[in-house]
């Protein structure tokens, strides 16, 4: 089993039982050689501030020569695995990481994360001491929990929003949300059509025609299918070296098996979708980091997601819908919801043909739902 760097981590200082059964769950991760793909220390991209707060924290560090700077490269079970300049470890967290739970708001590490890891001479586990500021970050609520946030993914560049073809209708409020989620965080958006191979000629320009209609010119739309290998390399140029992208989608799409296409073996778990509703099975537990083959960069993996629930996204919502943004200042009302008020000159763009109506449908359906979130979570707040 591995040596702990220091008796302060976060599991440390428990009962036995419960270091016993830590230890377990520790003998049960994935060994480190037995991974593939995983994303070196270069393969990441490090900005300037990042190095300069690695640099001041390891200030004020005891033992400075001790600290390693890495970026979060997986969560198995919730224990981080951390690729540094000289090697790729296992960590776990600081004990003031567990302190501070359900105080103030704690970093704990997620993927893509840089952080400062302690390894103690004679010790294979490192301890994740600090999280250096995040230049981008995906997160979403959780449940109906008031400021609950799950951070997905760190320092992500792209997010591909994954959707299936060949069952029904593509779902545009879907494409929709993790748009404005998307724009929200600073990332590019693509979206993804897979399993492009489920669908006929018609098939597939009835929805591509629907899906350009929602998104407009300025979101790369891509179809692929894992079974034929179309579409492969639009998504490996949708992710340069040096860059992260993440992949979102409902459980069942095709994530993984997209991701196994593009490293052209199978390095993740894929499974079946019900032949009833095509929904998957949450196959995917672990937030995993791979690196693609050759000239290109890194995309995280995550479990399918059933909610992306819109609380206080205005600004990925305006970056989504900019010409309703425009043509809504100059409405009559401040508060103007553009669906029966005088003077709304949104519906008189949408009239005179400047604004698309599936666009401002979509727009109010969102609008209204990041009201209602705001009211539940903060019932001082009328919007
Ligand atoms: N016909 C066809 N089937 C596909 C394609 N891609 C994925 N599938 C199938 O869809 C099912 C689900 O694929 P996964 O890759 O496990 O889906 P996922 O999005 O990773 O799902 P979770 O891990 O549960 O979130 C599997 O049975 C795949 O074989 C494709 O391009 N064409
Ligand atoms: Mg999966
Ligand atoms: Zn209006």
């Amino acid at each position: 089993m591995a040596k702990r760097a220091r008796k302060t981590s976060a599991h440390g200082g428990k009962r036995r039982s419960s270091a016993a059964s830590e230890a377990q769950a520790v003998a049960a991760l994935p060994k480190i050689d037995a991974l593939h793909d995983v994303p070196a220390f270069d393969d990441l991209r490090l900005d300037d501030a990042q190095r300069t707060a690695f640099d001041a924290f390891c200030a004020t560090a005891e033992d400075p020569a001790q600290m390693q700077l890495g970026c979060v490269v997986r969560l198995d079970r919730g224990f981080p695995l951390v690729a540094t300049e000289h090697e790729t470890l296992r960590a776990e967290h600081a004990v003031g990481f567990a302190k501070r739970r359900g105080e103030e708001e704690v970093l704990l590490p997620a993927v893509g994360d840089w952080v400062a890891v302690r390894l103690a001479p004679g010790h294979d586990m490192g301890v994740i001491e600090h999280v250096l500021p995040r230049r981008t970050v995906f997160e979403r609520w959780r449940g109906k929990n008031r400021g609950e946030r799950q951070v997905l993914c760190a320092n992500v560049d792209t997010i591909l929003i994954v959707q299936p073809l060949g069952a029904g209708e593509v779902l545009l409020g879907r494409i929709a949300r993790s748009l404005v989620l998307a724009e929200d965080c600073g990332a590019t958006p693509v979206v993804v059509l897979t399993k492009a191979d489920r669908c006929d000629a018609d098939g597939l320009a009835r929805e591509l025609g629907r899906v350009r209609r929602l998104v407009g010119e300025g979101v790369r739309v891509v179809v692929t299918s894992s079974a034929t290998g179309a579409g492969l390399d639009e998504v490996r140029s949708c992710v340069p070296p040096k860059t992260c992208a993440m992949i979102l989608g409902e459980s069942g799409a095709g994530k993984s098996t997209l991701l196994n296409a593009l490293l052209g073996h199978e390095a993740l778990e894929t499974g079946a979708v019900r032949a009833r509703d095509d929904a998957g099975r949450h196959t995917t537990v672990a937030r995993v980091m791979v690196k693609l083959p050759g000239e290109n960069g890194v995309i995280a993996d995550a479990p399918g997601l059933r909610s992306l629930p819109l609380v206080g996204h205005e600004r990925g919502l305006a970056r989504t819908f900019p010409e309703v943004v425009v043509a809504s200042r100059d409405c009559r009302f401040n508060d103007c919801t553009h669906t029966h008020e005088p003077g709304c000159s949104v519906r008189a763009a949408v009239e005179a043909g400047e604004i698309d109506e599936l666009r401002l449908e979509v727009f109010r359906g969102l609008a209204e739902e990041m009201r209602v979130s705001a009211q539940s979570l903060d019932p001082d707040i009328h919007l």
